[in-house]
C-alpha cells in the first residue's frame, strides 16, 4: 500500500524522505528515543491510513477482512461535532505482541447519509451506492475460506492482500456524472468523495516521526504546504497520547461519467505521527479540559499557537513518576533484574517497589486516535468553507450494528495491559519469596 500509494500521491514520497531525515538526525542526537533495538528496523514504516466507507456492508465487510489481518475496531469516534457526517472507528492489532511485530492501524468512517437533509439527494447518494461493489470477487471469496479455516496458508495470505489492496486504489474515473459530483459537493465534499468514486480511495497514510516540530519547520522549505498547527498536545518531557500534523491535500484529476468532462478532486494527503503515553480516563479528562480552553488555532500562528498551548499544558505533570503516582498514565511493570533490591522487598507496594527499584514502570504507549485532532486532520483536508453543522448526537449503537461488532474499549484495552503486568509481577515476586 505505501508503495501504491507514493506512486498515486507523488508528494508523500517526499514528507517520507523528509521524515527519514529527521529521524535519522534525531536518533543521533538521542539514540534512547528508539527504546528497543528492534524498533530501528520498522521506524520508518507506516502507522496509519485511513478510508471513508459509504454503506453498513461496505463497513461489515471490511470488518471481516481486517480481522483476517488480526486487526479489530477499536473506540469509537463522532466526527459530527465537528462538522464532517461521519463517525468511525479504527481497527488495530490488539494485544501486545501484535502490536510489537506491526502496530499499523486503519481510521475506518462510515458516512452518515441520514444527516443529509435534503432527502432527494440522500435518497441519490443511497441509490448509487447501492449499486457499487468495493471488493473483488476473489476478496470475498478468500474471506469465506479465512473464516471457515481459521486463516489462511501464506500463499493465500498473499493473494489475498494483492486483491484487497485494489479496495484502497485511486480511481481517476469518478462513478457519477460532474452534475451529481456538484450535487453531492455542495452538500458535503465529504459526500462528494465517499458517493462519486468506485471505490474507497486510501486518503493518507502516516509514517512516525521523532520529532514532529522539526518535520512541521521543515515541510514548507521543502515546498511541502503543510496544514497550519500541530494536533493534540503540545511539546514536552514525557509525550502523551498523539500529535499529529500532515499536508494539504493534493488535487487530482477526475473523469466524469458520461461523457468526456475533466474536473479535479481534492482529497488525498500525507500525514506524520508522534506516540506517547496512553492516559487513564482521569488523564484523558485532565487532557480534554485542558485542550478545551484552546484559543482558536486559525487566530494565531503556529507557534503562538504552541507557546500557548505549552503554558496551558503545565497543569499537566510532566514527569513519569508523577504521571504513575497521580494515576494520569498507563504502565507496564516488571521485575527489575537487581536480585538485591528484590530480596529487601517489603509487603507489595506497586509505588514504593518502583522507588526501590524492584520493580521497572514503562510507560504503555497510546495506540488510538483523538476526535478533536481528527477532526482538524478532516477539516484541513477538505478544504476551506467551513464547516457544516449537524445537530446530531453520536450513535454509537447505530455504528455498531453497520459494523456488525461491538467496538472495543480503548481505555479497557491499556487497564487490561497494566494489570496483567501487575498480576505478573506479584505472582514472579511470590515465587522469589518462596526461593528465600
Ligand atoms: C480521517 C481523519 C482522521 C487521524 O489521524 O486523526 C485521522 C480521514 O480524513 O478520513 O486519520
Ligand atoms: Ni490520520
Amino acid at each position: 500500500m505505501s508503495c501504491m500509494y507514493r506512486q498515486e500521491v507523488p508528494q508523500y514520497g517526499a514528507l517520507l524522505d523528509l521524515v527519514a531525515e529527521i529521524n535519522a538526525s534525531a536518533l543521533q542526537r538521542d539514540p534512547s528515543l528508539l527504546a528497543h533495538p528492534a524498533d530501528s528496523t520498522r521506524l520508518d514504516m507506516e502507522r496509519h491510513g485511513a478510508i471513508r466507507l459509504g454503506t453498513p456492508r461496505e463497513l461489515s465487510t471490511i470488518r471481516r477482512i481486517f480481522a483476517v489481518m488480526g486487526m479489530h475496531p477499536v473506540g469509537y469516534y463522532d466526527l459530527t461535532v465537528a462538522g464532517v457526517p461521519v463517525h468511525s472507528t479504527a481497527f488495530r492489532p490488539v494485544d501486545g505482541d501484535s502490536l510489537a511485530a506491526n502496530p499499523f492501524r486503519v481510521f475506518t468512517s462510515l458516512l452518515r447519509l441520514d444527516l443529509v437533509r435534503d432527502q432527494a439527494l440522500r435518497d441519490l447518494a443511497a441509490g448509487i451506492l447501492s449499486k457499487r461493489n468495493i471488493f473483488s470477487g476473489r476478496t470475498l471469496a478468500l474471506i469465506d475460506q479465512a473464516e471457515a479455516a481459521g486463516g489462511l496458508t501464506d500463499t493465500e495470505a498473499d493473494e489475498f492482500v494483492g486483491e484487497v489492496l485494489h479496495t484502497f486504489r485511486w480511481h481517476g474515473e469518478a462513478a457519477v456524472s460532474r452534475d451529481t459530483y456538484e450535487r453531492l459537493h455542495d452538500a458535503h465534499r465529504l459526500i462528494a468523495d465517499v458517493v462519486g468514486f468506485k471505490g474507497p480511495h486510501i486518503n493518507h497514510l502516516t509514517p512516525r516521526t521523532l520529532d514532529i516540530d522539526a518535520a512541521q519547520a521543515q515541510m514548507p522549505l521543502r515546498g511541502i504546504s503543510s496544514k497550519e498547527t500541530i494536533e493534540g498536545p503540545p511539546r514536552r518531557k514525557v509525550p502523551i497520547l498523539l500529535r499529529q500534523t500532515s499536508f494539504k491535500a493534493v488535487e487530482e484529476s477526475v473523469r466524469f461519467a458520461g461523457g468526456e468532462a475533466e474536473g479535479a478532486h481534492t482529497a488525498r494527503f500525507g500525514e506524520i505521527e508522534q506516540r506517547g503515553i496512553a492516559l487513564t480516563r482521569k488523564g484523558r479528562t485532565l487532557y480534554d479540559a485542558l485542550l478545551n480552553k484552546a484559543p482558536d488555532k486559525e487566530a494565531g500562528d503556529e507557534s503562538n499557537y504552541q507557546t500557548w498551548l505549552a503554558r496551558a499544558f503545565e497543569a499537566f505533570p510532566d514527569d513519569e513518576n508523577t504521571l504513575r503516582r497521580e494515576g494520569l498514565g498507563f504502565f507496564s511493570y516488571a521485575l527489575a533484574t537487581n536480585p538485591a533490591a528484590i530480596a529487601s522487598a517489603p509487603a507489595f507496594d506497586l509505588g514504593d517497589l518502583v522507588t526501590r527499584g524492584v520493580l521497572t514502570a514503562t510507560p504503555i504507549t497510546y495506540e488510538d486516535f483523538l476526535p478533536v485532532s481528527a477532526a482538524g486532520i478532516f477539516q484541513s483536508n477538505l478544504g476551506d468553507g467551513g464547516p457544516a453543522t449537524y445537530s446530531a448526537v453520536a450513535a454509537q449503537s447505530e455504528f455498531e450494528r453497520a459494523l456488525g461488532a461491538p467496538v472495543l474499549d480503548e481505555i479497557a484495552l491499556y487497564q487490561a495491559e497494566q494489570d496483567a503486568s501487575i498480576a505478573r509481577v506479584t505472582q514472579e515476586l511470590k515465587e522469589v519469596d518462596a526461593r528465600c
